[in-house]
């Protein structure tokens, strides 16, 4: 695939995003579309936004990174993708529908690096880099058409990322037993989803392991001050008007999102 194509499907998922209008898949008609290749399309895309939002990047998002995540969307490799500080919210912000095409909300486990981590790396190096962790949310909103995309598809469109909200109540990771890290989502107060932290690889530490592994690669590393969300513990769920969603963690506390009427 030649960089002028890379450069064109950039466009198109940019554009998508901020007309909030799907697109088709670009894997079908595309078969030279690689994993790789679509990294490269997600890195244009991301310099797309930075320039447009004037923003900076803020961290990495993982995703398909559960069974139950990898079931729903039928893909069944982790991805990731780049987290800019004009994709952050806070807890206290009423999330209006408006700017999205079909966004779902799903619950995460938010790391707050504090070192520098260079692949190849390992769970006990990526607990001593971590200096907090939190109760995240993500919001996803895939610009292909029905939410439907394979691997290759979801990797370009900067693995579906929107937007993200982390709690403020920091925990060292040290005090934390992932093992046994449960977690109860609800929907307007009736739980959806319950599950446990090691739904993520394991453990969501092993997820932050294969980020920096696959970053070294690209010749990155997670700088300090960088949030990476884990990818999600459960099935993601379609956000309505109205609906305020909040997710526990032992020990963790609680983060909330409120959607606008
Ligand atoms: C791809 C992104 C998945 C997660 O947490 O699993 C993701 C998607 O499902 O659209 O963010
Ligand atoms: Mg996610």
């Amino acid at each position: 695939m030649t960089e002028q194509m890379k450069q064109i499907i950039a466009n198109k998922l940019f554009k998508a995003e901020y007309n909030c209008q799907e697109v088709d898949k670009f894997s079908e008609k595309y078969p030279g579309l690689t994993t790789e290749i679509a990294y490269d399309i997600q890195e244009l895309l991301v310099n797309k936004k930075i320039i447009a939002e004037n923003a900076e990047m803020s961290g990495w998002k993982l995703g398909l990174t559960s069974k139950a995540k990898q079931k729903m969307m039928g893909v069944h490799e982790p991805v990731y993708g780049v987290l800019l500080n004009s994709m952050e919210q806070s807890e206290d912000e009423i999330i209006s529908l408006q700017s999205f095409i079909h966004p779902k909300i799903e619950p995460e486990i938010a790391f707050v690096i504090g070192k520098e981590l260079v692949g190849p790396t390992s769970v006990p190096e990526v607990l001593a880099a971590t200096d907090y962790v939190v109760p995240a949310f993500e919001i996803i909103d895939s610009r292909y058409r029905n939410f439907s995309f394979t691997l290759r598809d979801v990797i370009a469109d900067n693995s579906s990322s929107s937007r993200y909200i982390i709690g403020n109540q920091v925990v060292k990771p040290e005090l934390v037993d992932f093992n046994l890290l449960g977690m109860v989502l609800k929907k307007n107060d009736e739980v959806v989803a319950t599950s446990t932290a090691a739904s993520v690889m394991g453990h969501p530490a092993r997820a932050v392991a294969w980020l920096v592994n696959q970053l070294a690669l690209r010749g990155k590393s997670l700088q300090p001050g960088q949030v990476v969300l884990s990818g999600a513990l459960s099935e993601a769920f379609t956000m309505e008007a109205g609906d305020i969603f909040s997710v526990g963690f032992d020990g963790l506390g609680l983060l909330k999102a409120t959607i606008a009427d």
